[in-house]
């Protein structure tokens, strides 16, 4: 018998309660919401995934460690545990804490982007691109082209291309180019891994044209686990081994610490060059805060550093992608499109495949998302045109070869039981598609859009 399946490597000590509700209630909830779960209210959603990040439980460990917050203004002593977990875990020299991954995005380009620079990455990522894009910045996706077919199954559709870098830098010079901007996992494509045969073939290229290669670390260790499971040579290396050896290639890292961190909110920044390091510790005190608690409390960065060393822990990453996998397993059993393969923190349901008769601009993976709200009280986040947004040159829709639904699967929160629940409802939806209609803006932010956009049904 082969063993799928690693059971949680933890008993639940407190638990909190989660609330049905009637489809008559849930109508009207998501009309006022505007078709858009983003604006629901949580009493009102069953099962919450939306996203993985900040969602976390955390451990009795970390709790306790809550408890010994050092809330001085300067230099407390979580700081310094912070500090020494990012050295120990991720290898960087130099730390800046920022209250979440994006204030560390926001660092990291004003200081390494110059205006009118390309910043070439494995796919777009909201938040990190649109930094890059204030800081001045020209993002250039360089992902391998498997990454944009959902069917394809690649093991590693995270790769960057390194054709594709090539072709940038000989078309418009290294030093037009602020930086390789690489992410371990990449989520826009369905949480899909980067090999470290590539990184390594990327570091000799960036060596070889004096570029810097800077990581997102959001989610490294589940793609350390796709590492152990798939690549040559590290079958039975822990995940500990496999997520320094990733950093050693690289020049510094951004991190969302609600996701791999198992923390409810914190970032942090890291880098091994004492130039950046200081102007990142000058740019922190503007934006975020002191350069020994970048936005957090004491408390905060103290729970992060105990997260840093559970996340980082084999049992626990094998059962926290064993059970987005699970999921994963049951649905194209009935035939129901999801990008492949199964990615690290979600399952990405192929919105495109599933309304072939919605043009992309009638928002199908938004529909789908509302769709499944309406079914059920699942709560999840579209992943297509609208997070896209438009592109600042034309000012017209960027249009995504990628129209998705994300089912994220908090870490540590939900049972087998509720997996099975979230599958069936998704069937309901799917054997009710024909007669679904699309949607349509009727309010749109500037920046973001997806977060506060509203839209009708058609
Ligand atoms: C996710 C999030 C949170 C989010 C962000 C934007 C729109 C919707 C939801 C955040 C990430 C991420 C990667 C790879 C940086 C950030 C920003 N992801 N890189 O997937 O996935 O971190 O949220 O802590 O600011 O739901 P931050």
């Amino acid at each position: 018998m082969t063993r799928s399946y690693a059971a949680a490597p933890f008993k639940v000590k407190m638990v909190e309660p989660i609330r049905m509700t009637t489809r008559a209630e849930r109508e009207r909830f998501i009309a006022e919401a505007g078709y858009n779960t983003f604006l629901l209210r949580s009493d009102d959603v069953y099962i919450d995934l939306l996203t993985d990040s900040g969602t976390s439980a955390m451990s009795d460990r970390q709790w306790a460690g809550m408890m010994l917050g050092d809330e001085a203004y300067a230099g407390s002593r979580n700081f310094y545990h912070l500090e020494d977990a990012i050295q120990s875990v991720y290898g960087y020299r130099y730390i800046v804490p920022t209250h979440q991954g994006r204030g560390a995005e926001h660092l990291i380009s004003r200081a390494a982007i110059r205006p009118g620079q390309y910043v070439p990455g494995n796919m777009y990522f909201t938040t990190t691109r649109l930094h890059q894009e204030l800081a001045g910045g020209i993002f250039v996706d360089v992902i391998i082209d498997e990454a944009h077919d959902p069917a394809n199954l690649h093991p590693f559709k995270g790769n960057v291309d390194l054709d594709k870098l090539a072709a940038l830098v000989a078309a418009q010079g290294a030093d037009n180019v602020a930086y390789v901007s690489l992410a371990g996992t990449v989520n826009m494509a369905g949480g899909q891994p980067v090999s470290l045969a590539n990184v390594r073939q990327l570091r000799a290229f960036c060596d070889q044209h004096g570029l810097k290669l800077y990581l997102d670390a959001t989610r490294l260790v589940e793609n350390a686990l796709f590492i152990q499971e798939r690549e040559e040579g590290y079958a039975g290396k822990p995940i500990a081994a496999i997520v320094r050896e990733f950093c050693d290639l690289t020049d510094g890292a951004w991190m969302s610490g609600k996701k791999d961190n198992l923390v409810n909110i914190g970032g942090w920044l890291a880098v091994n060059d004492q130039e950046l390091f200081e102007e990142l510790r000058n740019w922190v005190v503007v934006f975020e805060g002191l350069h020994t608690y970048g936005g957090l409390a004491g408390r905060d960065m103290e729970a992060m550093a105990i997260g840093i060393g559970e996340s980082v822990q084999d049992e626990h990453v094998r059962a926290r992608v064993g059970q987005v996998r699970y999921l994963g397993e049951l649905l194209p059993e009935w035939g129901i499109p999801i990008v492949q393969p199964v990615g690290g923190h979600a399952i990405f349901l192929d919105a495109r495949a599933f309304y072939p008769h919605l043009p992309q601009v009638e928002f199908p993976a938004q529909t789908l998302a509302a769709e499944l709200y309406l079914d059920s009280g699942i709560r999840s986040m579209e992943r297509g045109i609208a997070s896209a947004g438009r592109d600042p040159q034309t000012g017209d829709h960027y249009y995504p070869k990628l129209e998705l639904t994300r089912l994220t699967i908090p870490r540590r929160v939900y049972t087998q039981a509720h997996m099975d629940v979230v599958a069936e409802s998704v069937k309901a939806v799917y054997d009710a598609r024909q007669s679904t209609r699309g949607l349509r803006m009727v309010y749109e932010p500037k920046y973001l859009r997806f977060f506060q956009a509203r839209f009708e049904r058609l």
